[in-house]
């Protein structure tokens, strides 16, 4: 059986605050034609999909944004992309915001199937920004007051292969990707809208496209796994998103660029089968890594630098310190 895939990066422009649902799911579903026009087996959209990155606002009730949220999926609004799916034999993949019946609040993504069917769901892991208003940012990002962590990486039999999610700043870490590559991953779908202006680290602006190409095409190599990053781009709300969606192979090269900040699709043929020219070889993880060496390590939260290693710095430090002055 071919286990090559037609692939299309539904990259999206902008969503204003009052750019309404439907509207929203208008355009994904004209992706998706365009997507079943290039005869994709599956588009990617990227993560919040549905709505204006909502984090960059505080609201003193976390109910008066519960808008923002789906309850159900599909919901009304949603279902159209569904029927069209169904109708058309592609598949996607969509993040948006999930408020469930318990009330808790995730950022969270679905694969679903050519036949419209919801194959698998994933919860950000990784909540960047901060869960406080931070009135001197030019604008917040709150995801960690908008959003509880999901608890893990999961991977699913799908489109012939096997299919893992993360979203945004999971791309950031290697732990995501190779979570995902120990459990077999072929193909990893990340959505994302990464503001151009960092302001923790305004150094870092000039870098972002850098270092998104950076993380996807080193996490794709070094676990021998297709990834396709999606972005969400453009001016939204006066904020600049970053572009650059990208579906890169397993070798690291990068087969499908977007290069606009609209909505646009990139496609490329993937070939699930070029992942074992890397897994089977210098990625055998079985047969190359040492977990036995590096668990207690990377169990930890962040750097514990050994004790006699912290003293042999301080002692450094010390010597090397000015000498006092004679008589001071
Ligand atoms: N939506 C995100 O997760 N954005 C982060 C920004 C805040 C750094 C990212 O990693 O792109």
């Amino acid at each position: 059986m071919s286990r090559v895939l037609t692939v299309g990066a539904a990259q999206m422009g902008p969503i204003q605050l009052a750019d309404a649902r439907p509207e929203v799911v208008e355009r994904l579903v004209a992706l998706l034609r365009s997507g079943a026009a290039a005869g994709c087996d599956l588009v990617v959209f990227p993560e919040l999909a549905l709505t204006t990155f909502f984090p960059r606002w505080w609201v003193d009730d976390l109910a008066d944004a519960d808008h923002f949220y789906e309850t159900e999926m599909p919901g009304p609004d949603t279902r159209p992309l569904f029927d069209e799916a169904r109708r058309l034999g592609v598949g996607f993949h969509l993040g948006y915001a999930e408020l469930t019946s318990a009330g808790h609040r995730y950022n969270t993504a679905i694969l679903v199937e050519r036949d419209g069917s919801i194959v698998g769901r994933y919860r950000k892991v990784h909540l960047p920004g901060h869960s406080e208003h931070e009135p001197w940012r030019a604008f917040q990002h709150l995801e960690r007051y908008y959003f509880e962590a999901g608890d893990g990486f999961a991977v699913h039999g799908a489109f012939g292969g096997v299919v893992g999610m993360a979203i945004c700043n999971d791309r950031r870490w290697p732990e995501t990707y190779r979570v995902l590559g120990l459990q077999g991953c072929e193909l990893a779908l990340i959505g994302y809208n990464t503001p151009i202006h960092y302001a923790p680290d305004p150094a870092q602006d000039r870098l972002q496209g850098f270092h998104n190409h950076l993380v996807l095409q080193s996490g794709a190599y070094q676990n021998g796994m297709w990834v396709v990053g999606v972005a969400k781009a453009g001016e939204e709300e006066g904020c600049a998103l970053l572009g650059e969606s990208a579906i890169v192979a397993p070798s690291g090269e990068i087969a499908a660029l977007c290069t606009t900040d609209g909505d646009e699709l990139a496609v490329a043929e993937v070939d699930l089968d070029l992942c074992a020219g890397y897994t089977g070889t210098l990625f055998d993880f079985h047969r190359y890594r040492r977990p036995e060496v590096y668990g207690r390590i990377t169990a930890q939260r962040g750097p514990e630098v050994p004790a006699g290693v912290r003293a042999a710095l301080d002692d450094n430090v010390e010597s090397t310190a000015e000498p006092e002055e004679e008589g001071s």
